[in-house]
């Protein structure tokens, strides 16, 4: 980056900072990861200078020889990873896919049905405070309050009682498995459309480890950069009766023209998730969770559902004494990094919940395993028993700066050799 050093160097020592700050943590936030330099070195091509607003054949601007097929590439590659009719890949991320998907089937006012914000699903999926609860009827179903288990059966009453246009499945904090047969049959019988957002689960279902939602959505939403490692961008599956929609809603429904750069780096991750060994990350990513979850269990951690089935989980620190926000902020400072989450029924505020959620896809792209997760246990029992403690947490911020050096992250190789020198 010497240009950026030489022109402007208060973002070049941020970006250095930032490098440090993920090279030195362990980083268990659900929804982030590290893509790989193919994608970074993709992502920051001159494929940025380009406008090409329309689809390949059919674009308002010219010069589009090359953008045509990049998208293309992205497109078939899509399909082909997840079986899908018809893939669109210009969504900037994951909410205005969401919205675009709304925009394709529903008027201002019809109604949806999704899984509750506190309960697990995105804001996207009918929060108040997002315009997909503001402009349409958005109804919710919630977790059952005694295993914290979807209810299929109350879903069903549910969709029954309101008669949704859109069913949306998928969640940002649920660490099960979903039953996509039961999401479509529940559709079907009360004739709504079945959107499946699986943004944070994509990776899993990519590398086989996740059952796809495609063979029974009518739509399926992803964001690109979570589990499936690739950039900050997302995609709308669906099936081919409805290509049309779906195409005219992102454009021109909801935005202008596509990020290019982000199309291509798409296409390079997809390329990377289709090969042999992202099937085995996918399973390590899974294998990492369920062992950092038997593990917080053994400790007197309570997880809502007891464990988890794919890369997250969610802790209730309730009997912990501390919240989900200070539990947060002292793994933090010693080097762990979370989000505080709303558990089901939470009794605290969103902004200072009870809870805190954790996954294991960052973890596992630097090659974090079995070993590695039962250390990442310790360091966190013994953070949330001090959490005041700051030599503690000093402590174990460097301890976790050794580890963390022995596992590179793509691009941040010097800075663990650094560390290993000192
Ligand atoms: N904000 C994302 C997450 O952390 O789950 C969802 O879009």
């Amino acid at each position: 980056m010497e240009n950026v050093k030489d022109l402007d160097p208060e973002i070049y020592a941020l970006v250095k900072q930032e490098e440090k700050r993920q090279s030195d943590k362990i980083r268990l936030i659900a929804s982030e990861n590290y893509v790989s330099l193919a994608v970074l070195q993709t992502t920051g091509s001159v494929l940025t200078n380009k406008y090409s607003e329309g689809y390949a054949g059919k674009r308002y601007y010219e010069g589009q020889q090359i953008i045509d097929q990049v998208e293309q590439l992205a497109i078939l590659r899509a399909k082909d990873l997840f079986g899908a009719e018809h893939v669109n890949v210009q969504p900037y991320s994951g909410s205005p896919a969401n919205i675009a998907t709304y925009l394709a089937f529903l008027n201002p006012g019809d109604t949806i049905l999704g899984m509750a914000l506190p309960h697990g699903g995105h804001l996207t999926h009918g929060a108040q405070v997002s315009i997909s609860g503001r402009y349409f009827d958005a109804q919710s179903y919630e977790l059952d309050a005694m295993t914290g288990l979807l209810n299929y059966d109350s879903i069903r009453k549910k969709a029954l009682a309101v008669r949704p246009k859109i069913l949306i499945a998928g969640h940002s904090a649920y660490p099960r498995i979903l039953d996509f047969a039961r999401f479509r049959a529940i559709a079907d019988e009360v004739g709504a459309l079945l959107m499946v957002d699986m943004a944070h689960f994509a990776g899993l279902v990519a590398g086989g480890v996740h059952p796809s939602p495609v063979p029974y959505a009518d739509v399926v939403t992803t964001t690109t950069h979570k589990s499936l490692r690739g950039p900050r961008g997302a995609m709308i599956l669906c099936k081919a009766k409805h290509a049309q929609a779906i195409d005219k809603a992102v454009f021109p429904g909801v935005q202008g023209g596509p990020h290019d750069n982000t199309t291509a780096a798409i296409a390079v991750a997809l390329k990377e998730a289709a090969s042999e060994s992202f099937k085995e990350y996918a399973a390590q990513i899974v294998k990492n969770a369920k062992i950092l979850a038997e593990s917080l269990m053994a400790k007197g951690f309570t997880l809502i559902t007891n464990g988890t089935d794919n890369h997250l989980m969610l802790v209730d620190l309730t009997n912990k004494n501390i919240s989900g926000k200070e539990a947060a902020k002292a793994l933090d400072k010693a080097g762990v990094v979370v989000n505080y989450n709303a558990i089901p029924f939470d009794k605290r505020k969103p902004f200072d919940p009870s809870g805190i959620r954790m996954g294991t896809p960052a973890l596992t792209s630097r090659g974090f395993k079995e070993k590695e997760m039962y250390l990442v246990s310790d360091f966190i029992e013994k953070v949330i028993a001090n959490p005041n403690n700051e030599m503690l947490l000093q402590q174990t911020a460097e301890e976790i700066r050794v580890l963390c050096s022995k596992f590179p992250a793509p691009g941040l190789e010097h800075l663990c050799k650094a560390v290993v020198q000192q």
